[in-house]
């Protein structure tokens, strides 16, 4: 390979080694949704973790923004192979919301309004990498986008990305979600580029 002029000759490197394989930039912002999107007014949302012994930790809006708020700015990459580079969140880190949290689950099921769910490893909520939010680019998050609030698990594929969270059931052991159940990886680290079972 020769030297690689910007602008001619394919794509321009202009991502700083941000791009994962497979991936191109994108500067809009896509909906994609597997259904349509509802609509829940803060006066009865509420996000719920239920433990493997069925106890139940929940939250309503008040209490929900009441707790410490970060703001975060990550990439994140679908897997369609878009992916959108510094964008600005507010929300409440799963390691605040977990830290009153009594369990011994490896895994977790996100469940949506409108009945989406995806799986995770629990450790994968933890140590600063996820967060449920509820802002994005300084205003409150947009229905098509998740709101009132969703989960944001960046450094995975962003369909682990749910949108709409209500509930995060803690599991003993790993189950698929909706887009895992339908043949895409359980994990899906876009770095491994993880896009389907098998990968
Ligand atoms: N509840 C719910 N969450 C969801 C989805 C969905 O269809 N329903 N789509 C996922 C997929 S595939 C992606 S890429 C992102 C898209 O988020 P955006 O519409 O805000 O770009 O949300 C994820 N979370
Ligand atoms: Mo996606």
């Amino acid at each position: 390979m020769g030297i690689v002029t910007p602008g001619f000759g394919g794509r321009r490197r202009d991502d700083g080694g941000k791009l994962p394989p497979g991936q191109y930039l994108t500067r809009d912002f896509p909906v994609l949704s597997a259904g349509p999107t509802p609509r829940v007014a803060t006066e009865r949302w509420e996000l719920a973790i239920v433990t493997e012994t069925g106890r139940r930790h929940s939250w309503d809006w008040a209490a929900f923004t009441a707790l410490p708020v970060e703001d975060i700015t990550v990439d994140i990459h679908c897997v369609t192979r878009w992916s959108k580079l510094d964008t600005a969140w507010s929300g409440v880190s799963l390691d605040t919301l977990l830290a009153e949290v009594d369990t011994s689950a490896e895994y977790v099921m996100a469940h949506s309004h409108g009945g989406y769910t995806t799986n995770m490893p629990l450790p994968d909520l933890l140590g600063g990498r996820a967060w449920i939010a509820h802002r994005y680019g300084g205003r409150p998050l947009d229905p098509e986008h998740g709101g009132p609030a969703r989960l944001l698990v960046p450094h995975l594929y962003f369909w682990k990305s749910a949108k709409w969270v209500r509930e995060l059931r803690l599991l003993a052991r790993d189950e698929p979600g909706f887009w895992e159940d339908a043949g895409y990886h359980s994990y899906g680290d876009p770095w491994r580029e993880q896009r389907y079972e098998g990968d």
